[in-house]
């Protein structure tokens, strides 16, 4: 039964009517994570990714209060483009809709949506966590994992994060890690975090069993976060300077709360020309086709 608070787009509608594999997709990297024009162009690029490999995107956005679980044209352009396109997590969702604003939904809010579509699959780039610095600013990305059944793809937290920490908060939620391909915690514009993982997984079928013998355990409840490295990351000692910098800036301006991590971000794109843009370009591709994949395996 589709929940009917929620708009699908006439994709994803016939997707879940057939029980044809799904991907969702996050929309925050679009309106606050990648500089216009490209945040659109992205986009699309990594929907057809997804199609290519016989899934369905949903990417999921909030247009006027209204959910969207696939984003017709239309609505995909004013989410790339409004200048009024706030971030939203979990905690937004009725605010956002009660006051009809059109919001961009983080990793957080993207799985908890997700998961009330009946989508079990989702692509996004890193990872939000704890704060370097600040541990008490950790993301309500964690939080949604622990709560929402999803598989999530990503290549591990934001390498602008502290990944210790935050990989502590996963194990403490009891939020499954594998890397896949790799024994290696992926650090998002690095291949390497600097830490180890303590599972690996070779194959798309692996995945699937993993997940489906969670329900003989009776784990129904989080998520399962498969970490794939980009395959050409940032130089370490320029991602390195460039971190120094970023954090240094966001602390003189007094940069705060949701804002920090759409702050780094930028900071990154722009101080290194366009470097890291790239990096992070190929990172939400590559894991919105393993996304793909995984979807497609699961509903054999
Ligand atoms: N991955 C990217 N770019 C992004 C994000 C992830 O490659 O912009 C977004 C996600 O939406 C994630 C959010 O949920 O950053 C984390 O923000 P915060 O640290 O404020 O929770
Ligand atoms: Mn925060």
């Amino acid at each position: 039964m589709q929940n009917t608070n929620l708009k699908f787009s006439e994709e994803v509608s016939v997707a879940l009517a057939a029980k044809k594999p799904i991907v969702a997709l996050e929309s925050t990297i679009i309106s606050h994570g990648l500089p216009r024009p490209q945040n659109k162009e992205v986009a699309l690029e990594v929907e057809a990714i997804v199609r290519a490999q016989g899934a369905t995107p949903a990417t999921i956005a909030i247009l006027e209060g209204e959910v969207h679980i696939g984003l017709e044209p239309n609505v995909l352009d004013r989410i790339a483009n409004d200048l009024d396109v706030v971030k939203a997590s979990v905690r937004d969702l009725p605010i956002v809709k009660s006051k009809k604003l059109s919001a961009a939904t983080t990793v957080a809010a993207t799985s908890h949506l997700a998961h009330l579509a009946g989508i079990e699959v989702f692509a996004t780039g890193g990872l939000g966590g704890v704060h370097r610095g600040h541990t008490y600013d950790e993301s309500a990305d964690l939080i949604a994992l622990k709560d929402n059944p999803v598989i999530i793809v990503c290549a591990g937290v934001k390498s602008i994060l502290d990944v210790a920490g935050t990989l502590e908060r996963l194990e403490t939620f009891s939020i499954p890690v594998v890397g896949y391909q790799t024994n290696q915690f992926p650090g998002f514009y690095l291949v390497d975090s600097g830490f180890k993982l303590d599972y690996q997984v070779e194959t798309i079928n692996e995945i699937s069993k993993i997940w489906n013998s969670r329900k003989e355990f009776g784990i129904n409840q989080t998520s399962l976060v498969v970490a794939q490295p980009v395959k050409k990351p940032m130089d370490l000692a320029k991602h390195d300077a460039l971190l120094e910098g970023g954090l240094a800036l966001a602390a003189k301006n007094g940069i705060t709360g949701k804002a920090v991590t759409p702050f780094l971000l930028e900071y990154f794109h722009r101080e290194s020309k366009g470097e890291s843009l790239a990096v992070n370009i190929e990172i939400i591709k590559a894991n919105s086709k393993l996304a793909a994949q995984i979807a497609v395996g699961l509903s054999n």
